[in-house]
């Protein structure tokens, strides 16, 4: 006789960073073993992926939710560990991600104002709560790996942009011919997925978001961006991994000092505050900060049914 598959279940923290939701896994995860975060986060991808987007697509989820697994350390100096995933894969690091980590661990109850040392598939990260609410993520090292790629775009002609590490890989241009404003969606979508098809086709296949930028109302140094997501999703943040590429790139380039704050709006007109210190200046290897707060939306079990046709999630 087999054994009934009765219903799993996934205890889960809903937050959002600047408009963009994180979904926290707290208990009920799949149980991804021991052993460095990266490795873990191939175990995860090779053997249950079915949980990935069961957790964040739909009807449980939408396209724009990042899922975080909370997850033991396996660095011995980590408070935490963590591996962030979307509605169409896994992600190296996840900026408003771990904003929205910490303040979902301080809402359990988990952790109280003061530092933490964050594990992740690409390395270690800083966090820093404040007793505001505040929370600063010194990200990993970021860095522009290539200058002014030019790339063909139909109907536009060649755009040129930067190529950049911040936690995930970016192509970042300002050569683009829309208003940064949220009746532009679609066609901002439009525009930043044919540019990534022709970065990856340009010899860049790694490059998985695009980061278009317009000046902001409010002046320099700052400026508004659009970032598309791997999945085909925007982030409603300013996307922090994004301004960690940025960064690298004004470091690069000479227009933002060591220590200056930078300003970084998203879409939607929320904001990151953001500076950098230098980690190996002859490199242009920085350090990048990003600030933001998190607020919880919601405690819940999510319940996997087998016997629901879409237990599974509705895969994109
Ligand atoms: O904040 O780093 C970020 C991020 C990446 C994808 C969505 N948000």
């Amino acid at each position: 006789m087999t054994a009934s598959r009765g219903p799993i279940a996934i205890e889960v923290i809903d937050s959002h960073t600047a408009g963009e939701p994180t979904r926290l896994v707290i208990e009920g995860g799949p149980d991804l073993g021991t052993g460095p975060l990266a490795d873990r986060l191939e175990r995860f991808r090779e053997h249950f992926d079915r949980y990935r987007s069961a957790i964040v697509n739909e009807p449980r989820g939408s396209e724009a939710l990042v899922g975080a697994l909370l997850c033991t350390p396996h660095r011995a100096d980590c408070d935490f560990g963590v591996i962030f995933f979307n509605n169409v894969g896994f992600l190296g690091m996840c900026g408003h991600g771990t904003i929205g980590l910490i303040a979902s661990l301080a809402h359990a109850g988990r952790c109280t104002p003061g530092s933490f040392r964050i594990d992740t598939p690409v390395g270690l990260v800083n966090a820093r709560l404040h007793a505001d609410g505040r929370i600063d993520v010194e990200n990993v090292t970021s860095y522009r790996k290539a200058r002014q790629v030019r790339v063909p775009v139909g109907g536009v002609g060649s755009v040129r942009g930067d190529i950049a590490w911040g936690g995930n890989w970016f192509f970042l241009t300002h050569e683009q011919p829309l208003d940064i404003e949220p009746g532009n969606v679609a066609a901002l979508s439009e525009f930043a997925w044919q540019l990534r098809q022709a970065v990856n086709a340009a010899g860049f296949p790694e490059v998985d978001h695009v980061e278009l930028f317009a000046p902001s109302p409010g002046g320099a140094p700052r400026a508004r961006n659009f970032v598309l997501c791997p999945g085909g999703a925007y982030d409603r943040s300013p996307c922090g991994t994004g301004t960690s590429a940025k960064l690298a790139c004004l470091a690069a380039e000479g227009e933002l000092e060591e220590g200056e704050t930078w300003t970084q709006e998203s879409l939607i007109g929320s904001s990151f505050s953001a500076r950098y210190r230098w980690h190996a200046r002859d490199r242009g290897e920085i350090t990048p900060t990003i600030t933001g707060a998190a607020h919880v939306t919601g405690e819940a079990r999510l319940r996997l049914d087998p016997d629901d046709p879409f237990c599974w999630g509705i895969r994109p």
